[in-house]
């Protein structure tokens, strides 16, 4: 029969988009099991057309389990996946926890799908939502013109904070409608917005905050590291130069990215559009005469990345200047997840005995 499937943070922001793509893929999975913590046990979750109860997370959830799709937090994930691993289940987390473990391979269908082999510890990483969102346009532009360096800054939505992230922003902007004067002098967007920052250093509302994640060494967020060191694992360049600045803006859902990228040969854009045309997962929105731009307000709830105002950097033949948005709850994690999860299904499920 099909493989059995367990969601495991199936309530949150990224376990909800989840359940809803299982949705759209009927005749890929036996039972699915709805794994969070205690306090959403019970629920009932629609998936597939049926009301699924939600189930408490312990070590005997995975008995019988094939593949667990994890959107916890990191301590959780790190705890967890290794209980499922070792009673036979194949974790695909979505944490940070085992990204830069190098028995753990860091997956993109789309790029290294031949990867989700090599899993000597059961457990198949995914990458964070910056990254995916830049490094599927990124892959086959590396491979028409060998990707040398990349300078990037990401205007990264809210939602990516979880729901609290969502509703502060929410709360902010009721807060600040209608002031004319808010953001024309210091400190009063800070005076209206109050105290309460929710997951944030910084109000969101009317601002942007060059912040994201955990301060980190030499004062590198975890954000920029991130997508510094995944990029590298994703694409094979352990020595490719990055320098990115990751910012959080008063965005709800849909990362963006600006890209300087250098190449090791020269390139132009209309070679540049040509390669991506040909790219799974990415569309190409490159019209600025007719105010055809890549935005998160366009290209939430859609799975490919959007990329647009591609040209040439002006002073490097070999460099390439693009603005890259996608939606960080979906490819830039729910749907790489679901993807990945479906390679193993095709792996686990048996072939129909070829009748003679
Ligand atoms: C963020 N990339 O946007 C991180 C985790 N989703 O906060």
């Amino acid at each position: 029969g099909r493989p059995t499937l367990a969601v495991v943070g199936a309530t949150g922001t990224v376990g909800t988009v989840m359940c809803e793509l299982l949705s759209s893929r009927k005749d890929v999975w036996g039972e699915i099991r709805l794994v969070a913590s205690a306090r959403s046990t019970g629920r009932l979750v629609s998936v597939r057309g049926e009301e699924l109860e939600v189930q408490a997370l312990t070590p005997e959830v995975f008995d019988g389990v094939d593949v667990a799709m994890f959107d916890v937090p990191e301590p959780v994930a790190a705890e967890w996946a290794p209980v499922a691993a070792t009673r036979g289940t194949v974790v695909v987390d979505n944490s940070g926890a085992f990204r830069t473990d190098r028995d753990v391979p860091l997956v993109v269908p789309e790029i290294n799908a031949e990867q989700v082999r090599n899993r000597p510890r059961n457990i198949i990483a995914n990458a964070s939502c910056t990254t995916l969102t830049m490094v599927v346009m990124l892959a086959p532009l590396h491979r028409e013109y060998g990707l040398r360096e990349l300078v990037l800054a990401s205007y990264q939505a809210v939602s990516g904070a979880g729901q609290a992230g969502v509703d502060i922003l929410h709360d902010q902007i009721s807060k600040v409608a209608g002031d004319r004067a808010l953001g024309t002098r210091s400190g009063n967007v800070r005076q209206s917005v109050g105290d309460d920052l929710g997951p944030f250093p910084a109000p969101m509302a009317l601002n942007v905050v060059p912040w994201a994640g955990s301060l980190q060494d030499l004062g590198w967020s975890s954000e920029e590291l991130k997508v510094r060191g995944e990029t590298r694992k994703i694409l094979g360049l352990p020595d490719l130069k990055v320098s990115a600045t990751c910012v959080r803006v008063p965005v709800i859902t849909g990362h963006s990215i600006a890209v300087h990228a250098v190449f090791a040969s020269e390139l132009d854009a209309e070679g540049a559009r040509q390669v991506l045309r040909n790219a799974p997962s990415v569309i190409l929105v490159d019209d600025p005469a007719s105010g055809e731009f890549p935005m998160p307000i366009d290209a939430v709830g859609t799975d490919p990345a959007w990329v647009g105002r591609i040209r040439r950097a002006m002073d490097d033949p070999r460099a390439l200047d693009l603005f890259v948005t996608g939606d960080n709850l979906r490819k830039g994690a729910a749907l790489n997840t679901v993807q990945i999860a479906e390679l193993l299904a095709k792996e686990l499920t048996p072939k129909p005995s070829s009748s003679r």
